[in-house]
């Protein structure tokens, strides 16, 4: 039957302003009468028809409340707007890595990836969309602020109205309609083919299993995988358990993606993976903990007794140990890169290994054109991201597996590789202070009591004590980026910079779907005192970051929502 598509009047929404990483809104906002619909025309408004036309995309996502609505959503509007092809993942089920890959190894335009994330799903929370470009990387600044100008002048969307697509994406095969005189494909993949022969060309499958199952002169590396009933769950099943033989009782846990995530926050940190936290450090017999988030990309790593790899950690030892890894030894090691709140201990790996080291504004989009321009192998974010140039995002599941080739070849505990990186190159101690849903205006009034502060001339130079404390300021500045390949600029967060190395930082978090997230970023460097306890360590820091921000004046809050 051939179906013919249509054009639907709408009129603009406020707020369709993609963030760090997409659109993100609370579910019943995409619900509302045209407002999936508008965004997604604003995608294809904004990569053109030329483009568009004949093209295929790849869609899928963290599976959370409102995908398959959405989903259906996408499925009318592209076959109106001439996409020739949609690869979905089975339930509209692709991890955020998954999407990156499948967009890369079979060559397409794009991907839409329905995720909000590490925030919340359900009905009461949150939905996401966001656009990954032919590199396989989220959408860069110059794209997104095309289709944010498109969403406040649209006036009309195309659609195929009576595209049949229900129950379309929950069995696997090619599906065929005739839209307008031209073929309209529907691809139903299974969500992990393509992303588990990944892993097992980048890594040693056989030296993980070994070390996972254990040998006749090896006793098994007990590991506790935690998918947070996130969309990992299907490919630990299929990697940890199918592939490197991990027990599905006693090696990993809620492994189920739930719409809802189970009511809790798909987040991996120590406040919301404390589930996790605290089975590893009431069962001795655990060497690693690790989670993940909503939609795969972040993670988490924990040692025996839960001894905890900061992000900022995590990213140096990796650099350090690359080479363990086969699909290092392949391609050779590049530069590394870390976003600008961060902690620095990879840039003294860099530094030791005589590589290119950047740093780029906070959001996985920044790392993308220097991967592809062949600079950088290693990134991560201080936010429990990390990845290398295997694909354009950060991957939760690919981190687990370098730390477990790490942990194989050096055949050492978590610990003892931190202790020993500590003792060579120093400790970077961080620490992140968030304060979630604080009022806008009040958030914003604060960060231009900031700006305006450091903006003062006799800012440089000033002097602050706590606890008998004392860091003096040698420079502060609105950190801006100029990208090396393209020449565009990135102006974002507040930082103060201390004579002793130490920082603060301060900025929005882009990642919210109700109110204002303020982040405030700790870190300090030490030589010699490696050992000591992060939250002491930082407190006096930490107490003059309040001090300079006065964030309880502003916001009235006395304390943080979630300290990582
Ligand atoms: C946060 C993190 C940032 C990360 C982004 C997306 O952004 O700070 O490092 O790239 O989330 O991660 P913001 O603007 O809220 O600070 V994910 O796993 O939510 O896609
Ligand atoms: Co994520």
């Amino acid at each position: 039957m051939s179906l013919t598509s249509v054009v639907v009047p709408t009129t603009p929404f406020e707020g369709q302003k993609p963030g760090t990483s997409g659109l993100r809104k609370k579910v019943k906002v995409f619900m509302e009468k045209h407002y999936t619909e508008n965004f997604v025309q604003c995608i294809f408004d904004a990569l053109g028809e030329d483009k568009v036309k004949g093209s295929t995309l790849i869609v899928g996502g963290d599976g959370r409340y409102f995908s398959k609505q959405a989903i259906n959503i996408i499925i009318r509007l592209a076959s109106a707007n001439g996409v020739a092809k949609l690869i979905i993942g089975q339930l509209g089920i692709l991890s955020t890595p998954a999407v990156s890959n499948l967009i890369r190894q079979l060559n397409v335009l794009g991907g839409i990836v329905l995720t909000a994330s590490h925030n919340p799903g359900g009905i009461r929370h949150d939905f996401g969309i966001k656009y990954n470009i032919e590199n396989g990387g989220p959408a860069p600044d110059h794209v997104t602020d095309a289709i944010y100008e498109h969403t406040k002048n649209i006036k009309e969307y195309r659609t195929t109205p009576k595209l049949e697509t229900d129950r379309l994406i929950d069995v696997l095969g090619t599906y065929t309609f005739n839209v307008d005189g031209k073929d309209f494909v529907v691809e139903v993949i299974d969500p992990s083919i393509e992303y588990v022969a990944l892993m097992r060309d980048i890594f040693d499958f056989h030296k993980l299993r070994a070390l996972i199952r254990g040998t006749d002169t090896k006793p098994p590396f007990n590991v506790l995988i935690d998918s947070m009933n996130g969309v990992t769950g299907v490919y630990v099943r299929r990697i940890f358990v199918e592939e490197l033989g991990a027990s599905p009782d006693s090696n990993v846990r809620r492994i189920v993606p739930l719409d809802n995530f189970g009511e809790i926050h798909p987040d991996p940190n120590l406040t919301y993976a404390k589930d996790l936290v605290d089975k590893v450090k009431d069962n001795c017999e655990y060497h690693l903990g690790a989670a993940f988030d909503g939609d795969g990309d972040r993670n988490m790593i924990i040692g025996k007794h839960a001894f905890f790899v900061t992000p900022s950690d995590s990213l140096a030892v990796l650099a350090n140990n690359l080479e363990c890894i086969p699909y290092f030894q392949k391609n050779g090691v590049h530069g590394f890169a870390r976003s600008m709140p961060t902690a620095a201990a990879v840039d003294r790996v860099a530094e030791k290994l005589g590589k290119e080291m950047f740093e780029v504004p906070t959001g996985w989009k920044y790392f993308g054109n220097l991967m592809d321009a062949g600079r950088l192998s290693l990134c991560g974010e201080e936010s429990f991201g990390t990845g290398s140039d295997h694909i354009r995002e950060k991957d939760g599941i690919w981190a687990v597996l370098a730390w477990l080739s790490i942990i194989e070849h050096k055949n050492m505990s978590v610990e003892d590789i931190l202790k020993e990186h500590w003792h060579t190159y120093g400790r970077n101690y961080f620490t992140r202070y968030d304060y979630e849903e604080c009022d806008t205006d009040a958030a914003n009034l604060m960060m231009h009591h900031v700006e305006q502060l450091i903006g003062c001339s006799s800012f440089v130079g000033k002097t602050y004590t706590s606890s008998g404390k004392s860091y003096t300021v040698r420079k502060a500045d609105n950190f801006s980026y100029v990208d090396p390949i393209d020449n565009s600029v990135a102006k974002k967060s507040v930082r103060v910079l201390f004579e002793d190395g130490s920082r603060l930082i301060y900025r929005l978090s882009g990642t919210g779907s109700s109110g204002a997230t303020i982040r405030i970023y700790i870190d300090s460097y030490e030589k010699d005192n490696v050992l000591s306890e992060a939250q002491d360590t930082l407190k006096p820091l930490v107490e003059i970051g309040l001090e300079i921000s006065q964030i309880k004046k502003f916001t009235g809050r006395d304390a943080p929502t979630v300290i990582t």
